[in-house]
């Protein structure tokens, strides 16, 4: 685990399971337009959350890419899912706006629920095609750019599948914040 504190916030990296993270408030997704199963992230978090999970997404779909909506977590540990839609590489544009969007927004959801910790998978890198190196970029500069202005979250991991994308975002936040 590579970890970094920045005021009273704790930003972690961690190879791992998203449907795995018992200790924290939120998971989020990584989620289609239409909130609903599908590969990836987003099957693995329906599949663990159980069908009232899609349930309570219809009625809040379909959601534009950089936003993000907040629902129970149902089946799962957490209490708490938070869906982004991430932007399609080569697509949606400008891409590197809207995957900030996705982190600023899933954090500001997060924040109206008073919520203390959050667990982020690497969002628009599979399916979608978006390249991991600039994503964790974007997504640590994101995250350690709206730290100064949360009030209730203390814990912020990055949840990574494969120890190539963990050393990736790994890097970003050593690089974003020197020890
Ligand atoms: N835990 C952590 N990371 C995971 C997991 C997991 N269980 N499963 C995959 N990853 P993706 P996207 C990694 O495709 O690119 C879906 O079909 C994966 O290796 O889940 O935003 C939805 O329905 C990759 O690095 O999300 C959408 O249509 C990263 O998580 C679409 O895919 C994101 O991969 C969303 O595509």
């Amino acid at each position: 685990m590579t970890t970094r504190t920045i005021g009273d916030i704790t930003i972690e990296c961690v190879e791992g399971d998203i449907v795995d993270q018992p200790d924290v408030d939120a998971i989020v997704n990584a989620a289609n337009a239409q909130l609903r199963p599908g590969g990836g992230v987003a099957g693995a978090i329906h599949r663990a959350a159980g069908p009232a999970l899609a349930e309570e997404c219809a009625p809040l779909a379909p959601i534009r890419p950089g936003a993000a909506v907040i629902t129970g977590g149902h089946d799962l540990p957490n209490p708490h899912v938070i869906h982004c839609l991430g932007p399609v590489y080569g697509r949606d544009e400008p891409a590197d706006e809207l995957l900030a969007a996705c982190y600023r927004n899933a954090l500001a959801r997060a924040e109206e629920t008073a919520l203390e910790s959050v667990a982020f998978p690497s969002i628009s890198t599979g399916a979608f095609g978006f390249p991991v190196e600039a994503a964790a970029g974007i997504a640590i500069d994101a995250v350690v750019g709206a730290a100064p202005t949360l009030n209730s979250l203390r814990r912020i991991r990055f949840v990574l599948h494969g120890k190539g994308d963990h050393a990736t975002y790994a890097r970003a936040l050593e690089h974003r914040l020197p020890a």
